[in-house]
């Protein structure tokens, strides 16, 4: 499936870009699968968005050393992404604008944030924009793309999952992902 964001995007409309960054495409400290493979499909994106003048938004994962998460800290994953670190960097091949607003996140001492919306305000900087509907693709599908997704919805927006622009950390995590996202009212193109 190769949908088309030219025809897709429309006014009110909002791209959020979800942790495209190296530690979790290939040769990354928490490598997805083809992670590196959602970077020509968003770049469509953000092309498209940019042509029709709506927001983009791009969230980074983006911890301190001895983060909760991290396994020497009794958490699920090895270290990444830690602050100003190669590994935390966007894809270099990843076409932000400039003008895209980076929301930054995972940088709690105490617990961790998969959501993009959990304690950044997100919701509220989407809401000034005038943005009512909101796109999402990135990594990791069945992680922080779900999180941010789900938590969408709960905020009130429309939110459409763009397929081909995200990958999960294991096959059965896509798919729970998958269920758990059209439960909390994502729409999913193909997706029954
Ligand atoms: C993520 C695992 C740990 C993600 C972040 O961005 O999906 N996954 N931290
Ligand atoms: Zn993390």
């Amino acid at each position: 499936m190769n949908l088309d964001p030219g025809t897709l995007l429309q006014p009110g409309d909002a791209l959020l870009v979800v942790d495209v960054q190296n530690d979790f495409c290939p040769g990354g400290a928490l490598a997805i699968d083809d992670g590196d493979a959602v970077v020509p499909v968003l770049n469509r994106w953000l092309k498209a968005a940019g042509e029709l003048g709506l927001p983009v938004y791009a969230s980074r994962d983006w911890h301190p050393r001895e983060h909760p998460s991290f396994a020497a800290q009794g958490g699920p994953w090895p270290p990444h992404c830690l602050q100003d670190s190669p590994g935390a960097r966007f894809h270099p091949a990843l076409a932000l604008p400039e003008d895209a607003i980076r929301v930054t996140k995972g940088v709690r001492f105490d617990r961790d944030q998969y959501s993009a919306f959990d304690g950044t305000g997100l919701a509220v900087a989407l809401r000034n924009r005038g943005v009512g509907r909101i796109w999402v693709g990135g990594l990791a599908q069945d992680v922080c793309v779900a999180a941010t997704a789900v938590d969408a919805r709960k905020e009130g927006f429309a939110v459409h999952l763009i397929p081909d622009a995200t990958r999960p950390v294991t096959a059965e995590g896509g798919r729970e992902a998958l269920q758990r996202m059209a439960e909390a009212g994502v729409e999913i193109p193909d997706h029954e």
